[in-house]
């Protein structure tokens, strides 16, 4: 293959210029276009060199070059933000928008202005396509920002290559730097089954590149955490019969049992079929090569399912092989390369950053872990400890949550006081949450699917020590409600906050209904 250099520094590259070329990068196997934008008029040496310029990379990038110092990305798609636009956060977004839609039209099929939904199945490949084609856009703003306005050098579509802690190897170029910042990602773990790689067997990385025929009616989804639940709800949301195949238990990243009983109990309603204890055992092709069949061992025994299409979530590895061959870094168990609170990696000059060095594998971790290693390295005295954080998850709805369950908060503090909505009745959850946005129509009628809240309050420091919420809406809340919670939240600090009414977390009105009392007491 034959490289050639695109030069894009002395040009301004806008926006709309840029979606044809990143296009044509992507799809043209004869486009081996380098591109280039390095400051060749700059003499001072890089104070680093991020090899990948995903959004570790590049937050990283664009903190440094804001604090006065001279970076360079490498990274080997055409586009900066890594797996972010192109695979990951953007498609999962749309597809649980998408799942979310349709069980609205699903739930009130028939009434009021909604088609009649029955029986009907939506298209899969349709959604997917509509992200292949719009993803462009996301990818042509990255690299416009970037460089139009943040400045940055990069070195996009060619791999880079370590050749020490100081160098990196780029289209036959030599780069080199005081640091090295390593932001290269993580690529989904193998399915290990015999049938794994014909033909209908996709992870969330080669659904968006390689669907290329409707699904039928039957889905089998491997995994039960994040990414297999939220790609098996848009899946059975379409209208199709959607298992999911988990190897032990459904969601354990929710803390909370209750909330978790209500997340799967909806999941359940919509139809959602979960085998738990259950392991995929092998895949049948038919005569073309295409996926026809999935046995999976379960507790009742083995059954065999007949589909055309099966999808894993299993976690995702490290991509660190490179850094541990060229440079020797200590990794983790799961191939994670190991850092301190600085992100520094057991080389001197190495920091990692991102997925590459494990769990959480989230924006907020990767944006920040690059932003730190570059306040390190221009001097500044940081420590980013990153095991404590707000989360979420789409099944149809948007679950968020931060702090300990239910359960774990009385272990540690015995007596927590609950404040939750919708109120406990002997019927479970008959009656409706507080009606918020997104979730009126069923308030009013199909009050069972309105949502679920609760906050957990330590009753000896009135401190909130938990916060859990399945719904929609409620996930900015979380961001912000998560800082204070870090800085002492109490139910006496809601109580006093100004609700901007109908909120989707009741939390500040219930707080002030209790926060009253001496003795807190339940609601
Ligand atoms: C919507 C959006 O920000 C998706 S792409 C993010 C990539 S990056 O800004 O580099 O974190």
């Amino acid at each position: 293959m034959t490289l050639t250099t695109w030069d894009i520094r002395p040009e301004t590259i806008g926006i709309n210029d840029w979606a044809p070329e990143i296009d044509s990068l992507l799809e043209d196997p004869d486009d081996n276009r380098v591109v280039f934008n390095v400051d060749e008029a700059d003499t001072r040496p890089y104070d680093a060199i991020f090899l990948g310029g995903g959004a570790a990379g590049r937050f990283g990038s664009a903190y440094m070059r804001a604090m006065g110092g001279r970076q360079l990305i490498i990274e080997a798609w055409p586009f900066l933000g890594g797996s972010c636009p192109h695979n990951a956060c953007v498609p999962h977004h749309l597809f649980s928008e998408v799942a979310a839609e349709l069980m609205l039209a699903r739930t009130f099929s028939g009434r009021f202005w909604f088609p009649d939904m029955d029986g009907r199945i939506t298209s899969i490949k349709e959604i997917v396509d509509l992200f292949r084609a719009g993803r462009i856009a996301p990818h042509a703003i990255m690299n416009f920002q970037s460089k139009e306005q943040l400045d940055l050098e990069y070195v996009l579509n060619a791999r880079g290559t370590i050749i020490d802690a100081n160098t990196v190897e780029v289209a036959g170029r030599r780069f080199t730097a005081n640091n090295l910042i390593l932001g290269l990602g993580a690529r989904s773990r193998p399915l290990d089954c015999p049938g794994a790689d014909i033909h209908g067997v996709y992870t969330y990385e080669t659904l968006v590149e390689d669907l290329d025929y409707e699904p039928g009616d039957t889905v089998v989804v491997i995994g039960g955490s994040k990414t297999a639940v939220e790609y098996g709800c848009f899946f059975q949301a379409t209208g199709r019969r959607t298992i999911m195949v988990v190897r032990s238990e459904l969601l354990p990243i929710l803390p909370d049992a209750e909330t978790r009983d209500y997340t799967i109990t909806m999941m359940k309603e919509q139809g959602m079929e979960i085998w738990e204890h259950s392991v995929a055992t092998h895949l049948e092709g038919d005569h073309n090569g295409k996926v026809k069949a999935i046995t999976v061992k379960t507790p009742d025994g083995v059954r065999r399912i007949e589909t055309d299409f099966v999808f894993h979530g299993l976690g995702e590895i490290p991509n660190s092989e490179m850094a541990v061959e060229k440079l020797g870094v200590k990794v983790g168990d799961e191939g994670q390369i190991i850092v301190n609170p600085q992100m520094q990696t057991s080389v001197p000059n190495v920091y990692a950053i991102g997925d590459l060095i494990g769990r959480p594998m989230e924006m907020f971790k990767a944006r920040k872990s690059g932003m730190y290693a570059s306040r390190h390295i221009m001097g500044e005295d940081v420590h980013y400890a990153f095991d404590e954080f707000p989360d979420f998850l789409h099944t149809h709805y948007e679950v968020s949550w931060f702090g300990m369950g239910e359960e774990e908060a009385r272990e540690v503090y015995g007596d927590v006081t609950i404040i939750k909505m919708p109120p406990e009745t002997e019927d479970g959850w008959e009656v409706a949450l507080p009606a918020t946005d997104r979730m009126m129509l069923y308030a009013f009628a199909d009050p069972r699917k309105s949502g679920f809240q609760k906050l957990i309050i330590a009753s000896a420091s009135r401190k909130v020590v938990g916060a859990h919420h399945v719904g929609a809406g409620a996930r900015d809340a979380f961001q912000y409600l998560f800082q204070m919670y870090k800085r002492g939240l109490t139910i006496d600090d809601l109580a006093v906050m100004d609700e901007l009414f109908l909120n989707p977390t009741h939390f500040i009105q219930l707080s002030r209904l209790r926060a009253g009392a001496k003795n807190l007491q339940d609601l």
